[in-house]
């Protein structure tokens, strides 16, 4: 929603832009100048089972396209490090608060309990404070792409937007597929940050339609140089505050076999991918042919009542040089795939309707016509079944459906059956009427799995865009055993 405070800087800055001939303004498709060589983000490894680190978070200086700033970062890295780890690993991670505002860390997607001292977001660090978390990933636990971010009510997207937000990798997530042993895997965080008088405007200030710097690990339109034919692994992390990234490769087809930490049922072949805020998408990508091709994100709108992004190359690939002698088949066979339960076959233990709606202004939203009260427990589920919930969106933007320790299956989007890809734990919510023969609320039906006792104590479900859940948009639901 575009504050009214805001739209006279938008009036300004667009005039500015429209003035500019040759302008590269972030927000009408940014870095069009080609930028550094990618780099990926530092990785860390654990260690004989443990990942053993220690975060200080305080205010560093970051620089984006030229552009210094002051922000709130792990180890003074806007694009902080990438942490590796098994199933059967322990995360050891110890937190020392140095900046003036409270914070703490959500390990987002990981099946791992939500009590303290591990993924517990009820958890507040005081300024000057720390602690030390303890996370356990159990010897089952999926293998892929989860990340970890700031967790703090009323702040999270100021925090997030500032940099506090690193990928976590569990295990391998090729190993079913020899064919692809030894290819170059990327990671992409994918993260915007709006700097205004050289730091991240306050919480009230952000605007998520604003201008802003999209970055991919902190670079600005970095270049990835591929050989005709060569295959990689890219793994995007959305981890930004608030945007929606709508992926194209000009050229290119996707070969999607990853979503949110889990593989899928089939390779997926798409020439655009819709990533909600905090999805993780993992693609092959096969260079096609000598050339330059940008990876974009297109401009992108979040409905009548929602917020306006602007479009921007996010990356460069040149494929040039020698092409690779036998490339890699693609796509991957449907039955090298492991096999998936599919949820929304079973018969559910339990169904509840969730309704996500905002008041006209669009400054507060509500989950069942209530704000967050982390002292409240809106929703008791019993470990052990498969719930169906339905999302429903009476709203006029979209929203993000997330919710902790668990995974989902979405089995119905606006009362259509959706194809089994595989399980995820974000989905983008249609807004109220979208569509052309849609009348009524945007409506989500998934299949929740409840049945992992790792889950009991208490987390939340929640809109995953910053600014709707630090204005109220998250639940608190308590996992119990029956
Ligand atoms: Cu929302």
């Amino acid at each position: 929603m575009i504050k009214l405070s805001r739209v006279f800087a938008l009036f300004l800055s667009i005039l500015v832009i429209s003035l500019m001939s040759n302008s590269s303004c972030n927000s009408s498709g940014g870095g069009t100048s080609l930028g550094p060589p990618f780099q990926n983000p530092v990785q860390i490894s654990s260690v004989n089972g443990v990942l053993d680190l220690t975060f200080d978070v305080d205010v560093f200086p970051g620089e984006v396209d030229g552009q210094e700033f002051m922000s709130a970062q792990y180890n003074g890295m806007f694009a902080p490090p990438t942490l590796r780890v098994d199933p059967g690993d322990t995360i050891l991670l110890d937190v020392s608060n140095l900046l003036e505002a409270m914070t703490n860390v959500h390990y987002h997607g990981m099946q791992v309990s939500p009590l303290s001292p591990s993924d517990d977001i009820f958890i507040m660090i005081p300024s000057n404070g720390g602690f030390q978390y303890e996370v356990e990933i159990p010897e089952d636990h999926p293998q892929g792409l989860y990340y970890y971010h700031a967790h703090l009510f009323g702040i999270t997207q100021f925090q997030i937007m500032s940099g506090l937000s690193g990928g976590i990798i569990i295990g391998d997530n090729l190993e079913p597929f020899p064919q692809l042993d030894g290819i170059t895997e990327q990671v992409m965080y994918l993260k915007d940050i709006q700097i205004v008088d050289g730091m991240v405007p306050s919480e009230a200030d952000i605007d998520p339609s604003a201008p802003t710097n999209f970055t991919v690990n902190g670079q600005t339109n970095p270049v990835i140089t591929m050989r005709p034919g060569e295959t990689q692994y890219w793994q995007f992390f959305n981890i930004g505050a608030n945007l929606y990234y709508d992926l194209v490769l000009d050229g290119h087809t996707f070969f999607q076999i990853e979503r949110d930490g889990l593989r899928q049922t089939r390779t997926l072949e798409r020439t655009e991918i819709l990533m909600p805020t905090a999805s993780r998408v993992g693609v092959l990508v096969q260079a096609e042919r000598r050339g330059t091709f940008r990876l974009r994100a297109r401009e992108f709108n979040t409905g009548p009542a929602g917020d306006m992004y602007g479009g921007a190359t996010l990356l460069t690939v040149k494929v040039e040089g020698e092409p690779v002698d036998n490339p890699i088949v693609l796509p991957i066979p449907e039955n090298e795939f492991p096999p998936v339960e599919n949820l929304c076959d079973a018969v559910p233990d339990n169904k509840r309707t969730i309704v996500f709606s905002e008041t006209p202004d669009g400054n507060t939203f509500f989950i069942n016509d209530r704000q967050f009260d982390p002292e409240r427990v809106d929703t008791t589920v019993t470990i052990g079944g498969i719930e169906e919930w339905t999302v429903q969106n009476i709203s006029e933007e979209l929203h993000v459906f997330h919710i902790h320790q668990t995974d989902f299956q979405v089995c119905e989007i606006n009362g259509v059956g959706q194809p089994f890809n595989g399980l995820q734990d974000t989905i983008n919510v249609p807004y109220q009427g979208q569509g052309q023969n849609v009348q009524g609320p945007g409506e989500v039906k998934i299949a929740i799995d409840f049945r992992n006792p790792i889950i009991e104590g208490k987390f939340v479900y929640h809109c995953h865009i910053g600014e709707h859940e630090d204005n109220g948009m998250m639940a608190v639901i308590e996992a119990v055993l029956p």
